[in-house]
């Protein structure tokens, strides 16, 4: 099967040469590190070159005049990090599934006489681990923070920790340093975040981790077109956790987004569509997609979880409106909750199937440290081991409840194969002939072309492909918003599915 193919550069992270002795390091210069990470055969490798993360450009933002800063992202394969000139400043983000990699990179500079500062979600979550491996620790927000590192750097009073504060207004912050980025290897730059935190907190999420205190805030919505304009890109990402936790917030967000004419796809919860003039308000501004985390098709699971959704009953209704907008919805189902037996595998790809989500992800259940998932997993002495590295939602961590772990990675892989073979493909079309198409051309491009994708990434082609397909998609929306503003509020009987996101 094709997508189970995986080439060793994106398996295996570069080889760090013990050897290379670089001479002194550049004062105040500083390099952000994305370390590698092994990639899931099971899944696209474009999800991986779609949009940058924003923790590195956000922090680099913030650097002062005096510093130069450069970014280095380890996923790109262009082989080892930089060396020449010799940062005095590195600076790595830390998760849990690259912790490892950042530890051996963090080693390797420090070794040749740099300082190494660590920060990000693993830091958070388990900053006792990470100390040994760094000069300092960034804990929480790193925006702040940056500046007073790199101004302690210069004073020689570089201190152990430091703590952000996720409380404080961030509508001052400095725009992320995109420019950082190599544009052609990804196939957008502009990842957007215009909000913070989540209405939500789901036992297994990030944002319940122990200590992270992360109220939900927002940014000018003036700040955000001008981050998206100024990046110059037809298609946007919103990184956001969900953009649609304040409803009111993302109508003002859709309305001073429209007149860019341009497309974006962003995460939200399910009840964004309790107001179904705010999804008509989003796709009027450009989405053309939306990350939804279904988790799961089982109530008990959902409500175990303390997720506050709509009942999965309804859930078929509230797709069909994000589609009436011709909005497409990647689903995102997690699979090994305590409710799940072998039978969810082809329940929840047969619900996929029939509402005819043009995308779906699938995470294995995963206890992430810190979180009360963790605890209770740990309390039930049903963790399998501690490998951090396996801890990607790809592999089993832990002792499901009603099936063995075989049954559960064997279904995870199942899932995959079957809503990425021709024949789920061709089930899911749009109901518009006119966009049927255009879905086919993306879906095979983005689930069933992984030979091309690492082509297109050793070789920097990302962007130059998919551009194009890009332009052409954000065309057709623009027209197609026209007809939509035509329709009144009200009669969703223009089918609008004639529209394809550019990669979600
Ligand atoms: C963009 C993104 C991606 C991109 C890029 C990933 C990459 N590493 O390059 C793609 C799509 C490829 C991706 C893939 C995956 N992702 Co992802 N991804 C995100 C997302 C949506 C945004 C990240 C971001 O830009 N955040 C905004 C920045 C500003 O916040 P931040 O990272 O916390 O950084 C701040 C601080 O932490 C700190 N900081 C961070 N680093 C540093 C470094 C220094 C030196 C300093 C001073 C400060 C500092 O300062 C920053 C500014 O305040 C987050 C969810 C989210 N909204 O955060 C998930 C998230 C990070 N991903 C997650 C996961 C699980 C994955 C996958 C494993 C999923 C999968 N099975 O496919 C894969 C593989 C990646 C991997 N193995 O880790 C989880 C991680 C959970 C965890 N506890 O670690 C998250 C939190 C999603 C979630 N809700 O669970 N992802
Ligand atoms: S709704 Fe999503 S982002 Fe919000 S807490 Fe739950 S899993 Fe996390």
């Amino acid at each position: 099967m094709d997508h189970l193919w995986v080439p060793d550069e994106l398996r295996v992270a570069p080889f760090l040469d013990p050897a290379i002795r670089p001479g002194p390091p550049t004062p105040r210069y500083a390099l952000l590190i994305n370390p590698f990470y092994p990639k899931d055969p099971h899944a696209s490798f474009g999800k991986h070159v779609l949009t940058p993360s924003l923790a590195l450009t956000s922090v680099a933002g913030a650097t002062p005049p005096e510093w130069q800063v450069a970014y280095w992202d380890e996923n790109l394969v262009q082989g080892p990090p930089p060396w020449r000139p010799f940062p005095q400043v590195v600076g790595i983000t830390v998760h849990l599934t690259f912790a490892r990699r950042a530890y051996a990179l963090a080693e390797w500079y420090r070794r040749r006489g740099a300082r190494v500062i660590l920060g990000g979600l693993h830091v958070l979550s388990c900053p006792q681990e990470a100390a040994p491996h760094a000069d300092a620790l960034a804990v929480g927000e790193g925006v702040q923070l940056w500046p007073r590192i790199l101004g302690d750097v210069d004073n020689g009073r570089l201190e152990r920790v430091y703590q952000g504060d996720y409380r404080q207004p961030y509508r001052e912050d400095p725009a992320p340093r995109r420019d950082l980025l190599p544009r052609r290897s990804f196939l957008t730059t502009t990842s957007l975040i215009a909000t913070r935190g989540c209405h939500n907190r789901c036992g297994f999420c990030y944002l319940s981790t122990e200590g992270l205190h992360m109220p939900y805030l927002v940014r000018d919505v003036e700040q955000i077109v001008a981050e998206f304009r100024d990046d110059g890109q037809p298609y946007a990402v919103f990184i956001d956790n969900n953009l649609g936790s304040r409803p009111e917030y993302l109508r003002r967000l859709c309305r001073a987004l429209r007149p860019l004419d341009r497309i974006w796809s962003a995460a939200v919860t399910l009840d964004v569509t309790d107001d179904p003039s705010v999804v008509r308000e989003m796709a009027l501004a450009g989405c053309t997609g939306v990350f939804i985390g279904f988790e799961s098709l089982s109530d008990g699971n959902l409500a175990a979880a303390r997720k506050k959704t709509p009942r999965t009953e309804d859930y078929a209704r509230r797709v069909d409106i994000l589609h009436e907008n011709g909005i497409q919805v990647n689903g995102s189902f997690v699979l090994g909750f305590d409710q799940d037996g072998p039978d969810v595998f082809p329940q929840t790809a047969d619900w996929i199937e029939k509402n005819r989500l043009e995308c779906a992800t699938f995470h294995i259940l995963t206890p992430y440290p810190g979180t009360p998932l963790f605890r209770q997993m740990e309390g039930e002495g049903r963790l399998l081991h501690k490998n951090w590295d396996l801890y990607d939602t790809a592999h089993v961590v832990f002792q499901p409840r009603h099936m063995t772990p075989e049954q559960l990675a064997e279904g995870y892989a199942w899932c995959y194969h079957r809503l990425f073979s021709h024949r789920s493909i061709w089930r899911r079309r749009p109901a518009d002939r006119h966009a049927v198409l255009p879905y086919l051309a993306m879906s095979y491009l983005y689930k069933r072309s992984n030979r091309l994708w690492h082509l297109l990434i050793r070789h920097r082609l990302t962007a130059l492909v998919w551009r194009p397909l890009v332009e052409c998609t954000r065309r057709r929306h623009v027209r197609f918003r026209r007809r939509l503003e035509a329709v009144p509020i009200s009669g969703f009987e223009l089918r609008a599915g004639a529209v394809v996101a550019a990669g979600v």
